[in-house]
């Protein structure tokens, strides 16, 4: 009487209908050396595949990938995938100690890193002792194992693991308020459901789309916008392996002509003020997509006027794998963040946990198919933010009239930062640091584009100082201990800051009004 289950390997379900479709010699990825087909990736998948098996990493054990975004993210990812192996892909601009603690969290078996990201991993590589395989990526690989070395030496076939759609495909790790990140366990399935809900029935890609995403793919929204989707209907990824300047992003506009383009708030200001945009005429973009924060509607509407194209404004996260609420083509209001994709249920939440009333403020939860399975080895966080079938958003919201979510601000007191979590405590420890500094509360503030940046109200030891001087090293303080985008643009001397008769910062008090 045993159920039958269906075999589904995520891998498999992206790559092989290309084959079957006779697009093996498509272009899949253009990357900085050049076009990749599908046929190749298809080979080079199958060659990491092989070359896990040769080092002895077996099926659900972990490798962390600290990669930039170039064709050996796909190959390791969809390679490890395809094995059953568990691929880790982490943020390349994480700090040494997120690194061994992901490492050490995460019991990797195996690391694959670029050899520009080596540096920060050197030093604690021996003591992570389930660690067993360092594979470099790229030219200068340190003594290490070299993956192109590696995979030209592995055959370009292999026999897919037997996964089903619920068995553990991938993990990625999120930031929260306090702590160290936590490993986001994701399903085989979820992959597919972000790209037939989100990608072709909500913004409806094709087959002929040329795809670039601003957002690196280790994040859940470049992980969709530069590999799920393009590879789901056979469409073609542009991948740029540095930061995505203006310059980098205005020339791939020009140049290669991509014709959706996924970025973020604060990206989409930078390309604006940069004044390298292309004129109407001389690009290709269908249309563009954001997320990471709310898009405001007077960006929007200057985006509008120079490219004539919209921006299809959403809101995902990394538990729900990719984007569950959002504007579409023909139907987009700005200020909004639109209504929830097709397939995903969303609810909005007040005390007690009961559903809000229309047009009242709440908590907002999302239930759909790509949801997290739970936080790794994270019980006490995995039940606050995965409840049933509901998973909460952090984010409050309400719903318009007619029927459209405005976005409202986190219910913790996490800022997004360029469509990035950063966590104030983390600022404030790292200024708390400085000899200067007594005490500090960091709260976001919004700049000329209403876009929100961090900003450190600050009690100085010392009475006599000059404000802009060490306000000036104080940022540079920050800049070397955290990711550079975590420092306080803003930073204010106060003589103290409002407590409660506890003791407590009252950070209310220390944010803008809105
Ligand atoms: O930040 C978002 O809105 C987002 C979108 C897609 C996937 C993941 C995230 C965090």
């Amino acid at each position: 009487n045993a159920e039958v289950v269906e075999a589904f390997n995520a891998a498999v379900d992206l790559i092989d209908h290309n084959l079957a479709a006779g697009r093996g010699q498509k272009v899949a990825v253009i990357d900085k050396s050049g076009p990749h087909s599908y046929q190749a990736l298809s080979d080079d998948i199958n060659r990491f595949a092989n070359v896990l098996r040769q080092i002895g990493v077996q099926r659900e054990q972990r490798i962390v990938l600290c990669l930039n975004d170039s064709i050996d993210f796909p190959i390791c990812f969809l390679g490890a995938i395809k094995a059953g192996v568990i691929p880790v892909p982490i943020n390349t601009r994480f700090t040494e100690s997120d690194y061994s603690f992901i490492l050490e969290d995460s019991r990797a078996v195996a690391l694959i890193v670029s050899s520009e990201l080596l540096a920060p991993f050197e030093g604690h590589l021996k003591k992570h002792p389930a660690l067993k395989s360092i594979i470099v990526s790229g030219d200068n690989v340190n003594g290490h194992l070299s993956l192109s070395e590696l995979v030209k030496e592995e055959c370009p076939e292999f026999t897919a693991a037997d996964t089903c759609r619920d068995d553990m495909c991938f993990w990625l790790y999120t930031s929260g308020t306090t702590g160290m990140p936590k490993g986001t366990v994701h399903l085989h399935g979820n992959l597919r459901a972000t790209a037939e809900l989100y990608a072709k029935k909500t913004i409806g890609i094709r087959e002929n789309d040329i795809m670039f995403s601003a957002a690196k793919l280790f994040f859940a929204y470049g992980l969709g916008n530069g590999l799920t989707f393009p590879f789901s209907v056979g469409a073609t990824a542009i991948l740029l392996e540095g930061p995505p300047t203006p310059e980098a992003v205005c020339n791939i506009f020009k140049k290669q002509g991509p014709t959706i383009f996924y970025g973020v708030p604060t990206l989409f200001a930078m390309l604006l003020a940069s004044g390298h945009l292309p004129e109407k005429k001389e690009h290709n973009l269908r249309f563009c997509a954001s997320a990471g924060e709310a898009l405001p509607a007077d960006l929007l509407a200057r985006w509008q006027k120079q490219m004539g194209i919209d921006i299809l404004d959403g809101i995902g996260s990394t538990e729900m794998l990719h984007i569950f609420l959002s504007n579409r083509p023909g139907d987009v209001r700005p200020g909004s963040t639109g209504k929830p994709v097709e397939g995903y249920d969303i609810r909005l939440t007040g005390d007690g946990g009961l559903p809000v009333p229309q047009g009242e403020m709440g908590a907002l939860e999302i239930s759909g198919p790509s949801s997290a399975l739970m936080y790794w080895n994270r019980r006490d966080k995995s039940l606050e933010t995965f409840q049933g079938p509901w998973t909460r958003a952090g984010d409050k919201y309400y719903q318009d009239e007619e029927g459209y979510f405005i976005y409202c601000g986190r219910t913790d007191d996490m800022l997004k930062v360029g469509g990035i979590y950063v966590s104030p405590f983390e600022v404030e420890a790292a200024l708390i640091e400085h000899e200067a500094v007594l005490e500090v509360a960091v709260v976001g503030k919004a700049d000329s584009d209403q876009l929100i940046k961090p900003r450190a109200v600050v009690v100085a030891k010392q009475t006599d100082f000059d404000a802009e001087i060490l306000a000036e090293e104080l940022k540079l303080f920050v800049k070397e201990r955290l990711a550079a985008f975590k420092y306080p643009r803003w930073i204010e001397f106060v003589d103290e800051l409002p407590k409660t008769a506890t003791g407590k910062i009252q950070r209310f008090k220390l944010r803008d009004p809105s």
